[in-house]
This record gives C-alpha cells, structure tokens and sequence, in this order.
C-alpha cells in the first residue's frame, strides 16, 4: 500500500516538474518576444508550415506554390497586410536551404515587400530552427522565436509551438544535426512521411493541449502552426461543427414554421459534413474536442499551406480576427456551401478567399477573462 502511494506521489511529482519544465519554456517565449503594438488601423497576414522544398517531387510546398504568390501579390500586398510567417517555412529536414532559396527566391523578394506595409517578421519551427546558423540567409533580419502583439492591455503570443513538446524540443536541440541529415539522407529517399508531427493526432492533441493550458493561466491568446490543424478559438473544425448543430437546433424549435425548412437544410448540411470528419478520423486518429467543459478562445492556429485543396490563414484587421480559407475555384473544397459568409473571387485570377469564422478580439478577451 505504501509502496503504491509513494510511488504514484512520486509520479505526480515527476509529472508536475514536467509540466513546469513545458511551461517555463512557453514562458520564456512570452517574455523574450519580439513587441508588436496594434491599432484599429492593423492589418496583418498569419500563415505557417509552408514547407518549401527544392520544386522537385519530394517538395509538399509546390502543388499551391502559385496560389500562394498570387495571393500574397494581388490582395495582401496591396490591402497593405502586414506578414508573419509562423514557423516551418523552409523544410530543411529534406532539402539543403541553398537548394530552396534558389528554387523560390521570388518568394523571398515578395515577403520583404511587406515591410513597406508594415512589418515582416518570421518565427522559427522545428523544420526550419537550423536557420540560426546560417550566417547568409537573406531573410536573417526577420528571424525570432516568437511576437507578442500588445492589443490594448491583451497580448498575443506567436510562436510555431513545437516548443510546447517538452521532449521534442530538448531533443531537437541535442540531437538536430544528427537528425536533419538522418531525415535528409535516409528519410528522403524511402519517401518516409511520418517522422512529422503534423501526422500524428495522440502528439497534436498534447501539444494544443499543453498551449491551452498555459495561455489560460497567463490569460494570453496563443496563435500557433505546426500542428497543421486550423484552430479558432481553441476549436477544431469538429468542435466547431458540433456547436453549430447544437445552436441551430435550439434555433429551429423557436422559429416560426417558414423558416424551419431552411435551418433544417443547414443542420443536414454540417450533420453530413461532420459525419465526412468523423468516417476520415478513423484513417488519420483524428480526436475531436480538447476539453470537456466551456472552450476558452486561447488558441488559434492558422493550419498550413499545402492542404491538398486549399491554403487556410488567420488575418488580423483592427479588432478582428478571422480563419480564412483559399482555393481554386475548379477543386473547391467542399464544405464551402454550408458556411454563413459567401466566397470572394480574386478578380480573374479563378482563386477565391472564404471567412470560415470570424469575431472580435474584444469578444475573445472577455471570454478569456470571464471563464479563466
Ligand atoms: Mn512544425
């Protein structure tokens, strides 16, 4: 019995050092963070996990390398968005940087545009932290670990948030150089695609899990990558559907007859679309739901850019903040019809942006406050 006890207070011990270790790390990002001050003027671009390669097969980045550019060229750049690219922008565990930086160095040009706008700012993943050694990397000056953005008394933290994997972090920085040419000599040429923790849904949870917690407890808004998974205001896109059935459930009973054939056509729509999330779970693990209480809106993550369809962001506009989608018209993904807002085509280009959710900064600090 004794033995027992001892050794589960020796666990939850272990455990709480764990979990202070994890936290002192987050910590740490908070407090050396690169400041940003925001105004009802700001307009700023969030896009992370771009992954680009050397244009070849192996290269995740180039199936929406042109959506990409035209985009960044014709909307944000001339709507005057300010950019940070959140992490995982070169992949270096495949490709040498030489190899990239000469494959898109269009791309380089077009990100240091955007100072002009505002600023540029580029955090460092774990695909891509072995930037801190190369002494000629062009886009050097923008490199940080992390940006707080002061929005009045609030803050939000930027950062990839592999730093969140306690074990990831202190063995990436052990072992990185060891573990970049494993992947780039070995890995490669199997073709394996595994070693990413992007595939894998019991380290994506953890990791979402841990930032959850951490910014509740600094009563911050984190905005992450790496995960490749969209999160607003701490929901996955199941979550999300589910509260969206919920509510138009309860809409439907207190709606005069009319108007009930439309709101039932809505609630078969997301039934059928969260039912297509749960069938493709099976495949890939997905986990629906980090908490089983009220969400905190702590945690956004603006997904990545080589989703098979579609590139997702966050954008900031004054006191809004919103995960936005974009895609080519003739592989249009397709929960597209289901959703409040319409799609915007970027003139001819037959590329169009839609808001898949929406709201205002001061909604998401008052919930913060309200339930932390
Ligand atoms: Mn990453």
């Amino acid at each position: 019995m004794l033995g027992l006890r001892t050794l589960s207070m020796c666990f939850n011990k272990s455990t709480m050092c764990f979990l202070k270790k994890k936290h002192a790390h987050l910590d740490s990002l908070l407090k050396k963070a690169k400041p940003v001050q925001l105004d009802h003027s700001s307009r700023i671009l969030i896009l992370s996990d771009l992954h680009m390669g050397n244009g070849g097969r192996l290269d995740e980045f180039r199936q929406n390398a042109e959506l990409l550019k035209t985009i960044l060229e014709s909307y944000y750049l001339e709507q005057k968005y300010s950019l940070v690219l959140n992490g995982d922008i070169e992949e270096l565990f495949k490709f040498p940087l030489k190899s990239i930086a000469s494959k898109w160095s269009d791309f380089y040009e077009l990100f240091l545009k955007f100072r002009a706008n505002g600023f540029f700012w580029k955090t460092y993943g774990n695909h891509d932290s072995a930037l801190l050694d190369e002494k000629e990397y062009q886009l050097r000056s923008s490199l940080v670990e992390s940006i707080t953005f002061h929005y009045g008394k609030e803050t939000l933290l930027l950062f990839h948030g592999h730093q969140a994997s306690v074990l990831l972090w202190e063995a990436y920085s052990m072992l990185s150089r060891a573990v970049i040419l494993f992947l780039r000599y070995i890995a490669k040429p199997l073709g394996l695609k595994n070693f990413s923790v992007a595939y894998n849904s019991r380290k994506r949870f953890s990791i979402e899990k841990s930032i959850y917690e951490f910014s509740n407890q600094a009563k911050i808004v984190s905005i992450i990558g790496h995960t490749h998974r969209p999160l607003f205001e701490s929901l996955s896109k199941v979550d999300y559907l589910n509260y969206r059935i919920e509510d138009l459930c309860r809409t439907y009973s207190s709606t005069e007859s009319e108007r009930r054939q439309e709101i039932g056509n809505k609630i078969t729509a997301l039934k059928k679309e969260l039912d297509a999330c749960y069938k493709k779970g099976k495949i890939i693990g997905l986990r629906s739901g980090l908490y089983n209480h009220l969400p905190i809106p702590s945690v956004f993550n603006s997904g990545c850019t080589i989703g098979k369809r579609a590139i997702t962001a966050l954008e900031i506009e004054g006191g809004t903040i919103r995960l936005v989608c974009w895609y080519n018209g003739k592989r249009r993904p397709t929960f597209i019809d289901d959703r409040d807002h319409l799609p915007m085509e970027l003139g001819d280009t037959g590329y169009s942006r839609i808001v898949l959710n929406e709201d205002s900064l001061d909604y998401v600090f008052t919930r913060l406050h309200l339930l932390t």
